[in-house]
């Protein structure tokens, strides 16, 4: 009897570990850059980086991690100075490091703020950093927008910052394979507007449900959308419906916009002109 209750408890133990699934760590190839520390990284789509940071020396360099071959790319040097301790954090396609710091016998904590292009592979700066020049600041992302806190400029600080990229031009077509667009305000349909996917933009990677349109670009939520090739081009382009009367368009208005994001958080706008009909 002794026995059976313990098989049973064995038994029952053995279930438990087996039905669990495991965290684990798995060692991968080496970061490829030389050892430091300080340096900073984000992701950007199905790639990550690293780069910036200290050896005995200030480093600028910049690496590519790619999970599906376990192997890294040098790219660009990093736009700004070479330091340690900089901060960064990624939106969309793009990824952004700024902050940080360099000791050459004074402390200089820096707030200029560089953007990443990982499709051309190149750094842009941009505006400065929102408070004072410092060194392991802690960065992060949600949705259109980046944040960066706390850190050292000599003293400790907990100011804290948030980032709105400015937005992505895109193409759009009001009524999309017509011209001149002719919008009749009183009308009780709908207004067909097209996103439309160029060499620099995917129209497919556009979140409809953040879309809006209107002269503001802030007034009507699509109430159906669609991918499809409108322009015959060969690439899928996103077809979007608008309540005409949800639009706000008036009489004598000429241009619409749209703005939206796409599901990696890029904040995008988008205008086409038009002319009112009907209105007499
Ligand atoms: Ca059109
Ligand atoms: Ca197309």
């Amino acid at each position: 009897m002794k026995m059976k209750i313990c098989a049973f408890v064995i038994l029952l133990a053995a279930g438990v570990t087996s039905s669990r699934a495991q965290d684990t760590w798995i060692q991968k190839a080496d970061f490829g850059g030389t050892p430091r520390y300080g340096a900073v990284g984000f992701s950007i789509g199905a790639k990550g980086y690293i780069g910036t940071g200290y050896n005995g020396t200030y480093l600028k360099d910049f690496w590519e991690y790619d999970p599906a071959t376990d192997a890294w790319t040098q790219k660009a040097n990093f736009g700004g100075t070479a330091r340690d301790w900089a901060t960064g954090f990624s939106i969309g396609s793009k990824g952004y490091i700024g902050t940080g710091h360099f000791y050459d016998g004074n402390d200089h904590y820096y707030k200029d703020f560089c953007e990443y292009d990982a499709a051309s592979n190149t750094w842009t700066q941009k505006a400065d950093f929102g408070g004072t020049g410092k060194a392991e600041a802690v960065g992060f992302s949600m949705g259109s927008k980046g944040y960066i806190g706390t850190g050292f400029d000599g003293s400790y600080t907990n100011d804290f910052w948030e980032y709105t990229p400015e937005e992505t031009s895109i193409a759009i077509d009001i009524k999309p394979g017509t011209f001149p667009n002719s919008i009749n305000p009183r009308s009780k349909g709908v207004i067909p507007v097209a996103i439309l996917t160029t060499d620099t933009f995917d129209a497919t990677a556009v979140d409809q449900t953040t879309v809006r349109f209107g002269p503001n670009a802030t007034e009507a939520a699509p109430v159906q959308s669609a991918l499809e090739d409108v322009d015959g081009d060969g690439d899928t382009d996103m077809i979007l419906h608008f309540k005409t009367q949800d639009t706000g368009i008036v009489c004598g208005d000429t241009s619409a916009s749209i703005t939206g994001e796409t599901f990696g958080g890029q904040a995008i706008e988008g205008s086409d002109s038009f002319k009112t009909v009907g209105c007499k």
